[in-house]
Protein backbone atom coordinates (compact mmCIF):
# COMPACT_ATOMS: atom_id res chain seq x y z
CA UNK A 1 0.00 0.00 0.00
CA UNK A 2 1.26 3.44 -1.00
CA UNK A 3 1.63 5.81 1.90
CA UNK A 4 -1.21 7.94 0.56
CA UNK A 5 -3.74 5.21 1.08
CA UNK A 6 -1.98 4.52 4.22
CA UNK A 7 -2.73 8.01 5.68
CA UNK A 8 -6.15 7.73 4.61
CA UNK A 9 -6.43 4.51 6.33
CA UNK A 10 -4.95 5.97 9.02
CA UNK A 11 -6.93 9.09 9.58
CA UNK A 12 -10.28 7.05 9.50
CA UNK A 13 -8.96 4.72 12.25
CA UNK A 14 -8.53 8.20 14.35
CA UNK A 15 -13.02 8.23 13.59
CA UNK A 16 -11.78 11.44 11.07
CA UNK A 17 -14.45 11.01 8.10
CA UNK A 18 -14.10 14.04 5.81
CA UNK A 19 -12.87 14.13 2.16
CA UNK A 20 -9.16 13.17 2.46
CA UNK A 21 -7.17 15.33 0.24
CA UNK A 22 -3.75 14.56 0.68
CA UNK A 23 -0.61 14.58 2.86
CA UNK A 24 2.61 16.83 2.98
CA UNK A 25 6.09 15.89 4.89
CA UNK A 26 7.01 18.11 7.55
CA UNK A 27 10.62 18.42 8.08
CA UNK A 28 10.05 17.89 12.12
CA UNK A 29 12.42 16.12 14.47
CA UNK A 30 15.90 13.73 13.25
CA UNK A 31 13.59 11.17 15.07
CA UNK A 32 10.22 10.47 14.21
CA UNK A 33 8.40 11.40 10.46
CA UNK A 34 5.61 13.58 10.88
CA UNK A 35 2.67 14.41 7.76
CA UNK A 36 0.40 17.52 8.00
CA UNK A 37 -2.90 15.83 6.21
CA UNK A 38 -5.34 17.70 4.79
CA UNK A 39 -9.09 17.31 4.60
CA UNK A 40 -12.12 19.25 3.03
CA UNK A 41 -15.43 19.85 5.74
CA UNK A 42 -18.65 19.61 4.63
CA UNK A 43 -19.02 23.18 4.52
CA UNK A 44 -15.43 23.48 2.52
CA UNK A 45 -13.49 24.95 4.55
CA UNK A 46 -10.04 22.86 4.60
CA UNK A 47 -9.32 21.37 7.82
CA UNK A 48 -5.70 19.68 9.06
CA UNK A 49 -3.98 16.92 11.47
CA UNK A 50 -0.53 16.61 12.05
CA UNK A 51 0.12 12.60 11.68
CA UNK A 52 3.62 10.82 13.21
CA UNK A 53 5.28 7.37 12.66
CA UNK A 54 6.92 7.27 16.05
CA UNK A 55 10.71 5.71 15.29
CA UNK A 56 10.44 2.22 17.74
CA UNK A 57 14.10 1.83 17.47
CA UNK A 58 14.47 5.14 19.73
CA UNK A 59 11.61 4.53 21.62
CA UNK A 60 11.11 0.64 22.25
CA UNK A 61 7.90 1.54 25.02
CA UNK A 62 5.74 3.50 22.52
CA UNK A 63 2.69 2.80 24.45
CA UNK A 64 3.97 3.98 27.59
CA UNK A 65 5.57 6.94 26.11
CA UNK A 66 1.77 7.71 24.68
CA UNK A 67 0.50 7.10 28.45
CA UNK A 68 3.04 9.67 29.64
CA UNK A 69 2.25 12.25 27.29
CA UNK A 70 -1.93 11.77 27.68
CA UNK A 71 -1.14 12.19 31.78
CA UNK A 72 1.41 15.46 31.06
CA UNK A 73 -1.05 17.04 28.47
CA UNK A 74 -4.21 16.40 31.06
CA UNK A 75 -1.82 17.67 33.78
CA UNK A 76 -0.97 20.93 32.05
CA UNK A 77 -4.48 21.30 30.49
CA UNK A 78 -6.08 21.25 33.91
CA UNK A 79 -3.70 24.30 34.88
CA UNK A 80 -4.77 26.43 31.89
CA UNK A 81 -7.88 25.94 31.07
CA UNK A 82 -8.85 27.67 27.61
CA UNK A 83 -5.45 28.28 26.65
CA UNK A 84 -4.05 26.84 23.54
CA UNK A 85 -3.26 23.09 23.97
CA UNK A 86 -1.48 19.66 22.18
CA UNK A 87 -4.89 16.96 21.62
CA UNK A 88 -4.08 13.96 20.80
CA UNK A 89 -6.90 11.71 19.10
CA UNK A 90 -8.71 8.51 19.75
CA UNK A 91 -9.68 5.32 17.86
CA UNK A 92 -12.97 3.75 18.28
CA UNK A 93 -11.70 1.71 21.28
CA UNK A 94 -10.43 4.75 22.68
CA UNK A 95 -6.71 4.44 22.02
CA UNK A 96 -4.16 7.63 21.13
CA UNK A 97 -2.20 5.04 18.99
CA UNK A 98 -2.59 2.57 15.99
CA UNK A 99 -0.11 0.39 15.16
CA UNK A 100 0.16 -1.81 12.13
CA UNK A 101 3.45 -4.07 12.04
CA UNK A 102 6.47 -2.20 13.03
CA UNK A 103 4.36 1.31 12.64
CA UNK A 104 2.96 3.30 15.70
CA UNK A 105 0.88 5.78 14.44
CA UNK A 106 -0.50 8.74 16.22
CA UNK A 107 -2.16 12.10 15.27
CA UNK A 108 -2.90 15.41 16.52
CA UNK A 109 -4.58 18.67 16.05
CA UNK A 110 -2.86 20.75 13.53
CA UNK A 111 -1.65 24.20 15.43
CA UNK A 112 -1.66 27.06 12.94
CA UNK A 113 1.64 28.58 13.97
CA UNK A 114 5.23 29.14 13.43
CA UNK A 115 8.48 27.61 14.38
CA UNK A 116 12.13 28.74 14.60
CA UNK A 117 15.38 27.26 14.06
CA UNK A 118 17.54 29.59 14.44
CA UNK A 119 16.55 32.93 15.88
CA UNK A 120 18.17 36.23 17.04
CA UNK A 121 14.70 38.31 18.31
CA UNK A 122 15.09 38.53 22.23
CA UNK A 123 11.48 39.10 22.44
CA UNK A 124 11.40 35.73 20.68
CA UNK A 125 14.00 34.02 22.71
CA UNK A 126 12.14 35.34 25.84
CA UNK A 127 9.00 33.96 25.48
CA UNK A 128 10.56 30.37 24.58
CA UNK A 129 12.38 30.54 27.81
CA UNK A 130 9.44 31.68 29.29
CA UNK A 131 7.28 28.72 27.93
CA UNK A 132 9.62 26.24 29.08
CA UNK A 133 10.21 27.52 32.34
CA UNK A 134 6.32 27.51 32.72
CA UNK A 135 6.28 23.70 31.48
CA UNK A 136 8.73 22.99 34.50
CA UNK A 137 6.73 24.82 36.78
CA UNK A 138 3.15 23.72 35.51
CA UNK A 139 4.31 19.94 36.24
CA UNK A 140 6.11 20.60 39.55
CA UNK A 141 3.31 19.20 41.46
CA UNK A 142 3.15 16.34 38.82
CA UNK A 143 3.56 12.87 40.41
CA UNK A 144 7.20 11.71 39.26
CA UNK A 145 6.31 8.21 39.83
CA UNK A 146 3.89 8.25 37.34
CA UNK A 147 5.61 8.83 34.34
CA UNK A 148 7.67 5.92 32.58
CA UNK A 149 11.36 6.45 31.56
CA UNK A 150 10.67 6.35 27.95
CA UNK A 151 14.23 6.27 26.63
CA UNK A 152 16.19 4.51 29.75
CA UNK A 153 19.09 7.14 31.06
CA UNK A 154 18.43 9.44 28.27
CA UNK A 155 20.91 12.33 29.62
CA UNK A 156 22.63 9.91 31.83
CA UNK A 157 26.02 11.07 30.53
CA UNK A 158 27.89 8.50 32.02
CA UNK A 159 26.21 6.06 30.11
CA UNK A 160 26.19 7.74 27.11
CA UNK A 161 30.19 7.64 27.55
CA UNK A 162 30.28 4.32 27.49
CA UNK A 163 28.14 4.02 24.89
CA UNK A 164 30.14 5.89 22.50
CA UNK A 165 33.59 4.47 23.93
CA UNK A 166 31.86 1.07 22.71
CA UNK A 167 31.49 2.38 19.51
CA UNK A 168 34.64 3.40 18.73
CA UNK A 169 36.08 0.19 19.98
CA UNK A 170 33.58 -1.60 17.84
CA UNK A 171 33.93 0.49 15.02
CA UNK A 172 30.95 -1.01 12.76
CA UNK A 173 31.28 0.76 9.98
CA UNK A 174 34.92 1.20 10.02
CA UNK A 175 34.67 5.22 10.54
CA UNK A 176 36.93 5.21 13.58
CA UNK A 177 40.68 6.18 11.97
CA UNK A 178 38.95 9.42 10.28
CA UNK A 179 37.54 10.81 13.79
CA UNK A 180 40.25 10.50 16.05
CA UNK A 181 40.83 14.18 16.70
CA UNK A 182 37.11 14.06 17.65
CA UNK A 183 37.18 11.16 19.71
CA UNK A 184 40.28 12.65 21.62
CA UNK A 185 38.80 15.83 22.26
CA UNK A 186 35.46 14.22 24.04
CA UNK A 187 37.53 11.52 26.01
CA UNK A 188 39.50 14.73 27.57
CA UNK A 189 36.23 16.58 28.47
CA UNK A 190 34.52 13.20 29.81
CA UNK A 191 34.61 14.62 33.74
CA UNK A 192 33.28 17.96 33.08
CA UNK A 193 30.42 16.21 30.45
CA UNK A 194 29.38 14.34 33.45
CA UNK A 195 29.21 16.96 35.96
CA UNK A 196 24.99 17.18 36.14
CA UNK A 197 25.19 13.22 36.36
CA UNK A 198 27.68 12.85 38.94
CA UNK A 199 26.08 15.33 41.08
CA UNK A 200 22.73 13.77 41.05
CA UNK A 201 24.23 10.14 41.77
CA UNK A 202 26.08 11.59 45.09
CA UNK A 203 22.50 13.51 45.74
CA UNK A 204 23.31 16.80 45.28
CA UNK A 205 20.66 17.36 42.37
CA UNK A 206 17.29 17.37 43.06
CA UNK A 207 14.99 14.86 40.34
CA UNK A 208 11.88 17.26 38.22
CA UNK A 209 9.68 16.33 35.80
CA UNK A 210 11.49 17.99 32.53
CA UNK A 211 10.79 17.49 28.74
CA UNK A 212 14.53 16.53 28.02
CA UNK A 213 14.42 17.94 24.48
CA UNK A 214 14.32 21.49 24.39
CA UNK A 215 15.22 22.86 21.04
CA UNK A 216 13.55 26.18 20.47
CA UNK A 217 11.29 24.31 17.31
CA UNK A 218 9.54 22.77 19.53
CA UNK A 219 7.80 26.04 20.70
CA UNK A 220 4.92 26.99 18.50
CA UNK A 221 4.64 30.50 18.40
CA UNK A 222 1.95 32.78 17.06
CA UNK A 223 1.85 33.88 13.55
CA UNK A 224 1.60 37.64 14.48
CA UNK A 225 2.52 38.47 18.22
CA UNK A 226 5.35 35.33 18.40
CA UNK A 227 3.57 34.93 21.92
CA UNK A 228 4.36 31.34 22.71
CA UNK A 229 1.65 28.69 22.40
CA UNK A 230 2.50 25.75 23.05
CA UNK A 231 5.42 23.06 24.06
CA UNK A 232 5.33 19.94 21.46
CA UNK A 233 7.45 17.22 21.74
CA UNK A 234 6.40 15.53 24.53
CA UNK A 235 8.04 12.11 23.96
CA UNK A 236 11.36 12.34 25.73
CA UNK A 237 9.43 13.81 29.52
CA UNK A 238 10.43 11.93 31.86
CA UNK A 239 12.24 12.67 35.51
CA UNK A 240 15.10 14.84 35.08
CA UNK A 241 17.42 17.53 36.05
CA UNK A 242 16.66 21.05 35.44
CA UNK A 243 20.02 22.02 33.70
CA UNK A 244 18.78 19.15 31.13
CA UNK A 245 16.03 21.77 29.95
CA UNK A 246 17.95 24.74 30.34
CA UNK A 247 21.48 23.06 28.58
CA UNK A 248 19.53 21.42 25.79
CA UNK A 249 17.84 24.91 24.81
CA UNK A 250 20.97 26.84 25.09
CA UNK A 251 22.98 24.18 23.26
CA UNK A 252 19.94 24.77 20.13
CA UNK A 253 19.33 28.55 20.37
CA UNK A 254 22.35 30.32 21.36
CA UNK A 255 24.76 28.63 18.52
CA UNK A 256 25.18 31.18 15.84
CA UNK A 257 24.62 28.84 13.62
CA UNK A 258 22.60 25.57 12.99
CA UNK A 259 23.02 21.98 14.80
CA UNK A 260 24.38 21.05 11.93
CA UNK A 261 26.36 23.33 9.88
CA UNK A 262 29.19 22.17 8.11
CA UNK A 263 31.25 25.39 8.53
CA UNK A 264 31.81 24.10 12.51
CA UNK A 265 34.47 26.73 13.11
CA UNK A 266 31.39 29.22 12.82
CA UNK A 267 29.73 27.84 15.83
CA UNK A 268 29.60 29.53 19.16
CA UNK A 269 27.83 30.77 21.88
CA UNK A 270 25.55 34.15 20.92
CA UNK A 271 25.41 35.93 24.78
CA UNK A 272 22.35 38.18 23.78
CA UNK A 273 20.72 35.23 22.37
CA UNK A 274 21.52 33.25 26.09
CA UNK A 275 20.59 36.45 27.58
CA UNK A 276 17.01 36.13 26.27
CA UNK A 277 16.47 33.00 26.87
CA UNK A 278 17.64 32.64 30.58
CA UNK A 279 15.72 35.17 31.49
CA UNK A 280 12.43 34.02 30.35
CA UNK A 281 13.24 31.32 31.67
CA UNK A 282 14.94 32.27 35.14
CA UNK A 283 11.55 34.55 35.29
CA UNK A 284 9.65 31.13 35.61
CA UNK A 285 11.90 28.93 37.65
CA UNK A 286 14.40 31.35 40.05
CA UNK A 287 12.29 30.97 42.65
CA UNK A 288 12.01 27.13 43.35
CA UNK A 289 15.68 26.54 42.11
CA UNK A 290 18.27 25.20 44.61
CA UNK A 291 21.78 26.98 44.95
CA UNK A 292 23.19 23.57 43.11
CA UNK A 293 21.25 23.95 40.04
CA UNK A 294 21.82 27.83 39.90
CA UNK A 295 25.50 27.07 40.39
CA UNK A 296 25.65 24.49 37.80
CA UNK A 297 23.00 25.95 35.47
CA UNK A 298 25.67 27.59 33.18
CA UNK A 299 28.08 24.20 32.96
CA UNK A 300 24.59 22.24 31.96
CA UNK A 301 24.93 23.96 28.52
CA UNK A 302 28.46 22.41 28.30
CA UNK A 303 27.31 18.87 29.26
CA UNK A 304 24.31 18.75 27.11
CA UNK A 305 26.26 19.70 23.63
CA UNK A 306 29.30 17.52 24.93
CA UNK A 307 26.76 14.44 25.45
CA UNK A 308 24.91 15.17 22.19
CA UNK A 309 28.62 15.21 20.10
CA UNK A 310 29.15 12.13 21.83
CA UNK A 311 25.35 10.54 20.78
CA UNK A 312 26.00 12.15 16.85
CA UNK A 313 29.55 10.58 16.46
CA UNK A 314 28.50 7.31 18.02
CA UNK A 315 25.86 7.18 15.84
CA UNK A 316 28.39 8.07 13.29
CA UNK A 317 30.60 5.17 13.83
CA UNK A 318 27.48 2.61 14.39
CA UNK A 319 26.57 3.65 10.84
CA UNK A 320 23.50 5.66 11.46
CA UNK A 321 20.76 3.76 12.82
CA UNK A 322 19.33 6.06 15.12
CA UNK A 323 19.51 9.36 13.56
CA UNK A 324 18.07 10.04 10.50
CA UNK A 325 20.58 11.29 7.86
CA UNK A 326 20.75 13.11 4.56
CA UNK A 327 23.93 12.52 3.80
CA UNK A 328 27.12 9.77 4.72
CA UNK A 329 28.50 12.34 6.55
CA UNK A 330 26.04 14.31 8.42
CA UNK A 331 26.15 12.62 11.67
CA UNK A 332 29.77 13.64 11.55
CA UNK A 333 29.14 17.37 10.84
CA UNK A 334 26.52 17.55 13.95
CA UNK A 335 29.01 16.11 16.08
CA UNK A 336 31.87 18.51 14.61
CA UNK A 337 29.25 21.26 14.97
CA UNK A 338 28.65 20.29 18.39
CA UNK A 339 32.47 19.99 19.26
CA UNK A 340 32.90 23.09 18.22
CA UNK A 341 30.08 24.70 20.27
CA UNK A 342 31.64 22.77 23.11
CA UNK A 343 34.91 24.45 22.92
CA UNK A 344 33.20 27.94 23.12
CA UNK A 345 31.31 27.25 25.78
CA UNK A 346 34.46 26.47 27.99
CA UNK A 347 35.85 29.70 26.74
CA UNK A 348 32.86 31.85 27.31
CA UNK A 349 31.85 29.91 31.27
CA UNK A 350 32.30 32.85 33.53
CA UNK A 351 30.53 35.03 31.01
CA UNK A 352 27.71 32.60 31.34
CA UNK A 353 27.72 32.01 34.83
CA UNK A 354 27.67 35.88 35.85
CA UNK A 355 24.83 36.46 33.41
CA UNK A 356 22.57 33.80 35.38
CA UNK A 357 23.77 35.27 38.94
CA UNK A 358 22.66 38.85 37.35
CA UNK A 359 18.97 37.05 36.11
CA UNK A 360 18.59 34.86 39.53
CA UNK A 361 19.29 38.50 41.64
CA UNK A 362 16.42 40.08 39.10
CA UNK A 363 13.80 37.01 39.80
CA UNK A 364 14.42 35.97 43.46
C1 LIG B 1 16.48 14.18 18.50
O1 LIG B 1 13.94 14.03 16.90
P1 LIG B 1 14.21 15.27 17.64
O2 LIG B 1 14.74 16.33 16.74
O3 LIG B 1 13.04 15.71 18.46
C2 LIG B 1 16.86 13.56 19.84
C3 LIG B 1 17.34 14.63 20.80
C4 LIG B 1 18.50 15.38 20.18
C5 LIG B 1 18.04 15.97 18.86
C6 LIG B 1 19.16 16.66 18.15
C7 LIG B 1 14.51 10.98 21.22
O4 LIG B 1 15.35 14.99 18.72
O5 LIG B 1 17.78 14.02 22.00
O6 LIG B 1 18.93 16.42 21.04
O7 LIG B 1 17.53 14.93 17.99
N1 LIG B 1 15.70 12.87 20.39
C8 LIG B 1 15.77 11.60 20.76
O8 LIG B 1 18.66 17.38 17.09
O9 LIG B 1 16.79 10.93 20.73
MG1 LIG C 1 12.34 15.21 20.25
Amino acid sequence: MDLNQKMEEVCRLFRIYDEYLGYETIQMGNVNRTYKVNFRLADGKPKSFLVQNVNTYAFRNPVALMDNIDKVTEHIRSKKPGQMALHFHHTQDRKTYVIDGDNFWRMTNYIPSVTYNAVKDPVILHNAGIAFGEFQTDLADFDITELAETIPDFHNTRKRYEKFIASVKENRAGRAAEVQEEIAFLLSVQDQACTLTDLYRQGKLPLRVTHNDTKINNVLFHPVDNSALVVIDLDTVMPGLMGHDFGDAIRFAANFVEEDCPEAEKAGVDMEVFQGFAEGFLSRTAKTMTDMEIQTLAMSCFVLTAELATRFLADYLDGDLYFKTSYPQHNLVRSRCQIALARDMLRKMPQMEEMVRKCIAMYR
